[in-house]
């Protein structure tokens, strides 16, 4: 793919770690559905998220500021295994909870201020494989897609983000509950 750079673990958790991880994440988090304002309609997400990390390190994306929720155990655990994975020391991370295939994350770059310049993203999944789609901002023609299997570990950096887009679409086929994190580095 031209100007990315981009890594795909296809397992860095075995399963019954996902297992594990899925059902005490979905129980613990602290879930919310915040609603988002397009053409002056506020509608609710369609997915449940969580902004966790270290003190101050807050988040503002399509008009929602989330402030963090202190870093848990379980979380940790998680972010020193990805930390060492993509040689990055994250502070943050965001948690989305795709309840079924009407869950969706719209086209986006993950290309806020508070991200910095040429951002690392560290992105985990756990539960039901959904398509992760990614297209070219300028060249039209260029696409690419991937499956996040349960346990996958995708890293996006380098120019990555000011040259692609990505999301996750909606499906009609049956799929189980998927928890995705992504780990960032907010910088002051
Ligand atoms: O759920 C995913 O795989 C993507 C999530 C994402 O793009 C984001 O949180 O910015
Ligand atoms: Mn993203």
């Amino acid at each position: 793919m031209p100007d990315a750079d981009i890594i795909l673990y296809p397992s860095l958790l075995n399963e019954s770690d996902c297992t594990h991880f899925l059902t005490e994440l979905t129980q613990t988090v602290q879930w919310r559905q915040d609603s988002i304002t397009i053409y002056g309609r506020s509608l609710p997400q369609p997915r449940l998220t969580a902004w966790y990390g270290d003190p101050g390190k807050s988040y503002t994306y399509s008009g929602i500021t989330m402030h963090p929720v202190l870093w848990t155990p379980t979380l940790l655990a998680l972010k020193a295994k990805v930390d060492a994975v993509a040689g990055v020391v994250f502070n943050s991370v965001l948690l989305n909870l795709y309840r079924d295939g009407n869950d969706s994350m719209e086209w986006h770059s993950d290309d806020e201020p508070e991200l910095g310049l040429n951002p690392t993203i560290g992105s985990l999944s756990l539960g039901g494989t959904r398509r992760f789609l990614l297209r070219h901002r300028f060249q039209k023609e260029l696409k690419h897609q991937l499956e996040l299997t349960s346990g996958s570990f995708l890293i996006m950096q380098g120019t990555t983000q000011h040259y692609w887009q990505h999301q996750v679409p909606k499906t009609k086929r049956p799929v189980p509950p998927r928890i995705n994190l992504t780990f960032r580095v907010i910088s002051e």
